[in-house]
C-alpha cells in the first residue's frame, strides 16, 4: 500500500512546516504533495519554497503564490494592500517567484480506483471560497472538470486547501477532502460562547491518503486520515518581529482567529448558515 502525505497553506511558516516534514519522515512516507500557498503572511516564505522544492514531488499553485510571484500594477491601490503586497513580494527571491509561477493549477492521479483531483481552492478558479458546509450545488462543482483541469473526467475523489479547516465530505458517491492547513490553522466562525479549547484550534493538520498509487483497481484498499500535530508557536512569532501585520498574524497563529472574520461570517449568514 502507498501512502501520500497532502500538505497545504504553509504560508511562510518554517516552524510549523519543519515540524510537518520530521512528522511526515518519522511515519515513513515519501510521497509528499503540496496544495499550495506556500508564501504570504508569514515571514519565512522563501525558506519554505526550498524546502516545498525540495520535499515534494508534486506541488500546485495556490492564489498567494500566483498573487505575490507576478509584477503587479499598484497604482489606485490602498497604502494598506500595496504595503504588504511589496513586503511579501521581498521575502522571495527571483528563482523563487519563477517557480511559484511555474506551478501547475491542478493535478490528477489514481488511487485504487479512483481519480483524485487536486487544486488550491476550486477546479476552476484558485481563489473561489468553497466552505465545508456549503450548497450540495456548490460542493458538487467540485468534482466537475474544468478547462484548467489536466483531464475532462469528473473526478471521484476531489482535494484541497485555500480554507484552512480540515475536513472530509462525502457526497453523490464522491468525496471532498481538505488537509487544513501546515502553517494557518483556524476557524473562521468564533463565538466565545460556542467555542471549545483553541488547542483543538491551533494545530498543524495535513492529510494521509492510502491506497494503490497509479491502481485503476477499485478492488484496493483506500483510506484517508487528517493528522492534528501542536508546534512551537512563539518559536515561529519570535522570528517574525518584521511581520507588516504583526498583530493579527498572532492573533491567527495563538487563537486561530482569521483577520477577515467578518467577510466569512457575513458569507455564513448570506447562506443561511448563521443567525
Ligand atoms: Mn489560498
Amino acid at each position: 500500500m502507498d501512502q501520500i502525505a497532502i500538505i497545504s497553506d504553509i504560508h511562510g511558516n518554517l516552524t510549523a512546516l519543519q515540524r510537518t516534514l520530521e512528522d511526515i519522515r518519522e511515519r515513513g512516507i515519501t510521497h509528499i504533495y503540496s496544495l499550495g500557498d506556500i508564501i504570504a503572511k508569514g515571514t519565512h516564505a522563501e525558506e519554505c519554497v526550498r524546502l516545498v522544492r525540495d520535499c515534494c514531488e508534486v506541488s500546485i499553485q495556490g492564489n498567494c503564490d500566483d498573487v505575490f510571484s507576478r509584477d503587479m500594477d499598484l497604482t489606485g491601490v490602498d497604502q494598506l494592500s500595496a504595503d504588504r503586497f511589496r513586503w511579501n513580494q521581498n521575502k522571495i527571491s527571483p528563482e523563487s517567484k519563477e517557480y511559484l509561477r511555474s506551478l501547475p493549477f491542478s493535478h490528477e492521479f489514481y488511487l485504487s480506483g479512483r481519480l483524485v483531483r487536486m487544486f488550491h481552492a476550486h477546479p476552476g478558479k484558485n481563489d473561489r471560497y468553497i466552505g465545508a458546509i456549503d450548497s450540495f450545488d456548490h460542493l458538487y462543482s467540485m468534482f466537475l472538470p474544468t478547462e484548467k483541469t489536466p483531464s475532462q473526467e469528473k473526478a471521484d475523489i476531489a482535494i484541497y486547501g485555500h480554507i484552512h479547516l480540515p475536513f472530509v465530505q462525502k457526497l453523490y458517491n464522491r468525496i471532498i477532502l481538505n488537509p487544513g492547513s501546515v502553517g494557518n490553522s483556524m476557524d473562521c466562525v468564533r463565538d466565545p460562547e460556542r467555542d471549545g479549547d483553541v488547542r483543538a484550534n491551533t494545530v498543524i493538520n495535513y492529510l494521509i491518503l492510502r491506497g494503490t498509487l497509479g491502481s485503476r483497481d477499485w478492488n484496493g484498499p483506500l483510506s484517508y486520515e487528517i493528522i492534528n500535530i501542536p508546534y512551537d508557536i512563539e518559536q515561529e512569532l519570535s522570528t517574525n518581529g518584521d511581520n507588516i501585520e504583526l498583530e493579527a498574524y498572532e492573533k491567527e497563529l495563538r487563537l486561530g482567529w482569521y483577520r477577515n472574520m467578518a467577510k466569512v461570517e457575513r458569507m455564513a449568514r448570506e447562506k443561511g448558515l448563521l443567525q
